[in-house]
């Protein structure tokens, strides 16, 4: 079945997102192969006889609604569905759950703080700053107790880095085929992020260089969620984070205070941060020695994998979407490495048979999302859609059937693999794993 509707170029987005297609003039189509340029060219419809067009609408007539009325502005409600979702099988409760971003409508590569992935062990709250409280101690010379004011004091920092849970992409180790990228990949954000350099506070209190090697930071929830920090990393660019998005952070995601651990699986950025110890070892907690563990083919489990290594999507087209027509599609999506910078991705549009060099939209940053695109004509046939990303020190994005052969099937975390989109011949795009 070809797509009923002949507009080159338009895409019908996920179910959950849908805008229904605006009804356009006839028009004649090219088929066929066509260079991009005329693809391109040919896209959108010609004005005559479009109603949205002669008939002046009632808001070109009318007055506004004034200022006021916007104190703190929401999208349009014709967006409304662009908005988290929850994954109703993948948790017990809605209380220790995730819900995901939607990346198949996100543009760039910063998140809308509204949209930004969530993930609590055990709820969140909306904690009263002025009673908030970060003692820092352990292998100091002084153990202090900051409160918010005492830290936004202190010299700042703005950075723009991504979060990704380290379960993110968790459900396709086996062949469950998730349908949409906001259930693949959508436990991943990147904002800007404002705070204080943990070495500036650890320097503050005159943390025992020759002696310390992790540091343990505690959450101020009902999970008093722990997990230990390399002291390499809280020396080198873990802040100590009140704003997201140029504002203070959000209850979700932290409010007043959380650490942020950039490149590094999400569990470690402990949220309403309440404590930070220097110690001379790490301290297996529950976080990390029952949970955040790989189980690997061998038995063993993989314990401290803390990057989130080099990793790849394209969120549009993906899953859920539907093409509707052949001609000119831009191809997109985000590529991130927990290590460092993004220097190359690669798109194919037959399951990896043949590669092409995607163009990378600046800015590229170090432990941050970075947005590609490639221009693509489709020609209406069957086809596979992929991306594999490159990072600064070398490493390759694997196959899934590379991943599962050293780690096996049975691992809930770190799956970084080659996402594949199939577009069918009646453009509906869905999720499948290429052996
Ligand atoms: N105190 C506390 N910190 C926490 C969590 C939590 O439940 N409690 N969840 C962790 C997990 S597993 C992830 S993936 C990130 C999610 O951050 P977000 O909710 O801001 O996206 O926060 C981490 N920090
Ligand atoms: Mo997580």
């Amino acid at each position: 079945m070809k797509p009923a509707s002949r507009v080159p170029g338009r895409r019908r987005p996920a179910p959950e997102n849908h805008l229904d297609p605006v009804p356009r003039g006839r028009r004649d189509f090219l088929l066929g192969a066509m260079a991009v340029g005329a693809a391109i060219a040919s896209s959108g419809a010609r004005a005559e006889g479009d109603p949205a067009i002669l008939k002046l609408p009632e808001h070109s007539r009318t007055l506004g609604a004034p200022v006021v009325a916007r104190g703190y502005g929401l999208p349009s409600q014709y967006e409304a569905g662009v908005r988290r979702r929850a994954s109703p099988g993948l948790t017990r409760t809605p209380i220790s759950s995730v819900a995901f971003a939607p990346l198949q409508s996100l543009f760039g590569i910063i998140t809308p703080t509204g949209v930004h992935f969530e993930r609590h062990h055990a709820g969140w709250h909306d904690i009263d700053p002025r009673g908030h409280r970060l003692m820092v101690h352990g292998l100091v010379r002084e153990p202090m107790v900051f409160t918010v004011d005492d830290l936004m004091r202190l010299p700042s920092v703005s950075r723009i880095h991504f979060i990704e849970c380290g379960a993110n992409t968790g459900m396709e180790w086996t062949n469950v085929a998730v349908p949409t990228v906001q259930y693949t990949h959508g436990m991943l954000s990147c904002c800007e992020f404002t705070g204080v350099r943990l070495s500036t506070l650890l320097e503050r209190v005159g943390f025992d260089n020759s002696r310390a090697r992790f540091v343990l930071a505690e959450g101020a929830d009902g999970a008093s969620l722990t997990r230990s920090i390399p002291i390499e990393f809280a020396l080198d660019d873990v802040l100590v984070v009140y704003g997201q998005n140029g504002e203070m952070l959000r209850p979700e995601h932290g409010y007043p205070l959380r650490l942020l651990v950039p490149g590094v699986q999400g569990v470690s950025s402990v949220k309403w941060l309440r404590r930070l110890e220097v110690g001379d070892q790490p301290w297996n907690t529950r976080e990390e020695s029952l949970h955040y563990i790989d189980l690997l083919p061998s038995g063993v489990h993989r314990q401290y994998t803390w990057i989130q290594e080099c990793k790849s999507v394209i969120t549009s087209p993906s899953g859920g979407q539907v093409l509707l027509d052949t001609g000119y599609h831009e191809i997109t999506g985000l590529a991130w490495s927990g290590r460092g910078r993004i220097t190359r991705v690669d798109v194919s549009t037959d399951g990896g048979v043949n590669w092409r060099e995607a163009v990378l939209q600046t800015p590229i940053l170090d432990k941050c999302l970075t947005r590609f695109r490639a221009d693509w004509v489709w020609d209406g046939s069957p086809a596979l859609l992929q991306s594999r990303a490159i990072d600064d020190t070398g490493y390759v994005q694997p196959l899934l059937r590379q991943l599962r052969e050293v780690r096996g099937t049975r691992s809930i975390y770190h799956n970084n693999a080659i996402q594949t989109w199939r577009v069918a011949d009646n453009g509906e795009v869905g999720n499948v794993q290429l052996e």
